[in-house]
C-alpha cells in the first residue's frame, strides 16, 4: 500500500515507538499492533522509570512527615498538581483533585454536590452517547432524591441532537453531565455551547474528558465548565491515578466525599471539622507513585505537541475509515462531522467477538462489544461493535496489517 502521510514531519513516529517498551513485543508470534487505546494506552519508559525512581529513591507518605524523603514525594505530588493545572487551564491548583480516574470523580460529584443540591422533581441531563460511569452515578442519585434523569437523543450519525438538547433544558436542569469525546463512536461534543447553554438556565455541567482529555487541547476556564473529569491511564499515565477539576467555589459549598486522614483540620469525637481544598477530598494515603508519573506523562504529551498529535492520528483515522470502507459488509458506526481517533463498526453476519479473537490471532488488539456504553448500543439496534483506537505510536502499516487481518478473519469465517 502506498502512504500518502501527512503526519506532520515535526514527530517521528520511529523514534516515538522507541519509547514505548511494549511495542517491541509479539503476541502469537506476531508483532504487537495495539488498537485499544481508548481503552488504556501504553505507557513510555519515562513514565515507567518515574515510578520506580520514587519506590527507589524516595518513598514516603506525603504530606505528614517532616523528614526528607517526605519532603520530596510531598513535593513531587504537589508539583504534578501544578502540571495538570497548566494542562487543563484552571485558574488555581486547590481546583485540582487526585482521584483513582474518571469513574470516581463522577462518582464523588453524584455523592456529595449531587446529594446536596439535587431535590425531589428536579432534573439531570445526560446523553444518549455516555459511558456507564456517566450514567449509573446519576442513575442512584435520581433513585435516591426522586429526581428524573433525562437524556439528549443521539443522530444516526452519531452527533446528539442539539435542536433537543435546547428542547430539554429549562429551570428544572440542575445538572448536565456529558462526554467531550464518545468512547463508542469518536463523536466530539460541543461542549463549550452545550455549557453556555446549561449556564443559562442556571444548571451545573460536568465534563467527561475521559476520551478528550488525551487527543484535545483542554481549557476548563475557556470552556467555562463546573466539573471536569479525566483519567491518567488514558494519556500515556498510569491507571489508579485521575483528576476531578472543580471551580474553587463550587467545591468549598460541597461537602465531603470520603472521610479520613488529611481531609480534617480537627477531631474530636463530638466533631469533625475539615481541611482546606483540595485535601477536603483527598482522604487517605493517595497514590503518590502515579500522580508523580502523571506528570511525566503530560510532559510527554506536550513535549511532542497535542496539535502534532492530533494531525497524526486525524491522518490515521480518515486512512483507516477510507480503507475500511472497501470490506464489504462493513458499516462505520458514528460518522460525526468531527472525531477523536478512533473508529467502531460491525460486519453483517459476523459477531463482533469473532473478529476480536482473530484479530488478536494475528497480534492485533482492538475492543469488542459494547463499550460500557450499552444504552447507545441498543440506540443503534446493535451488540457491539469492533473498536479500532489510535495513539501516537501508531503507524499507517499497522492500519494496513489491520485491513489484512479482517480480510484473514472474514475468509476464515465464510
Ligand atoms: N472507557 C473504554 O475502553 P475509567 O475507567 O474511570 O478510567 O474511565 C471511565 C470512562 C468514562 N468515560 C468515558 C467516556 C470512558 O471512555 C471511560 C473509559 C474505556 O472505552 C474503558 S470501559
Amino acid at each position: 500500500m502506498i502512504l500518502t502521510s501527512p503526519t506532520p514531519i515535526d514527530l517521528n513516529i520511529g523514534a516515538i515507538r522507541q519509547q514505548f517498551p511494549i511495542l517491541g513485543r509479539a503476541v502469537k508470534d506476531r508483532p504487537l499492533v495495539y488498537f485499544d487505546n481508548a481503552a488504556t494506552t501504553q505507557k513510555p519508559q519515562a513514565v515507567i522509570d518515574t515510578i520506580s525512581q520514587y519506590y527507589g529513591n524516595y518513598n514516603a507518605n506525603i504530606h505528614r512527615g517532616i523528614h526528607s524523603l517526605a519532603e520530596e514525594a510531598t513535593a513531587a505530588y504537589e508539583a504534578s498538581r501544578m502540571a495538570v493545572k497548566e494542562f487543563i487551564g484552571a485558574a488555581l491548583s486547590e481546583e485540582v483533585i487526585f482521584t483513582r480516574g474518571t469513574t470516581e470523580g463522577i462518582n464523588l460529584v453524584a455523592c456529595t454536590w449531587g446529594r446536596a443540591n439535587i431535590a425531589a422533581g428536579d432534573e439531570i441531563l445526560i446523553s444518549g452517547m455516555e459511558h456507564h460511569s456517566n450514567i449509573v452515578p446519576w442513575q442512584i442519585l435520581c433513585h435516591e432524591k426522586n429526581a428524573i434523569l433525562k437524556v439528549i437523543p443521539v443522530l444516526d450519525n452519531g452527533e446528539l441532537s442539539m435542536t433537543d438538547y435546547h428542547n430539554l433544558l429549562s429551570p428544572k436542569t440542575k445538572l448536565v453531565a456529558v462526554a467531550q469525546a464518545s468512547n463508542a463512536l469518536g463523536t466530539v461534543n460541543p461542549v463549550k455551547p452545550m455549557i453556555k447553554a446549561a449556564h443559562q438556565v442556571g444548571a451545573v455541567v460536568l465534563i467527561d474528558g475521559a476520551q478528550s482529555a488525551v487527543h484535545l487541547d483542554i481549557d476548563v476556564q475557556d470552556m467555562d465548565c463546573d466539573f471536569f473529569a479525566f483519567s491518567g491511564h488514558k494519556l500515556y499515565g498510569p491507571t489508579g491515578i485521575g483528576v476531578l477539576f472543580g471551580k474553587k467555589d463550587i467545591l468549598e459549598s460541597m461537602p465531603v466525599f470520603q472521610g479520613g486522614g488529611e481531609m480534617i483540620k480537627e477531631v474530636t469525637f463530638e466533631r469533625t471539622t475539615y481541611n482546606e481544598l483540595p485535601y477536603k477530598f483527598e482522604a487517605g494515603t493517595p497514590n503518590i507513585a502515579d500522580a508523580i508519573a502523571l506528570k511525566t506523562a503530560l510532559e510527554f504529551l506536550n513535549d511532542l505537541g497535542k496539535d502534532n498529535i492530533r494531525k497524526h492520528e486525524a491522518a490515521l483515522l480518515k486512512y483507516a475509515t477510507a480503507r475500511l470502507e472497501t470490506i464489504p459488509g462493513l458499516t462505520i458506526v458514528g460518522k460525526a462531522r468531527e472525531k477523536v481517533g478512533l473508529v467502531s463498526f460491525i460486519i453483517k453476519g459476523v459477531h463482533p467477538q469473532d473478529i476480536g479473537v482473530l484479530l488478536d490471532n494475528q497480534g492485533i488488539a482492538v475492543r469488542t462489544g459494547h463499550h460500557c456504553t450499552q444504552p447507545l448500543m441498543a440506540r443503534f439496534g446493535i451488540a457491539g461493535t469492533v473498536r479500532a483506537s489510535f495513539a501516537v505510536y501508531n503507524t499507517f502499516e499497522e492500519v494496513d496489517a489491520l485491513i489484512a487481518g479482517l480480510w484473514k478473519a472474514l475468509k476464515m469465517l465464510s
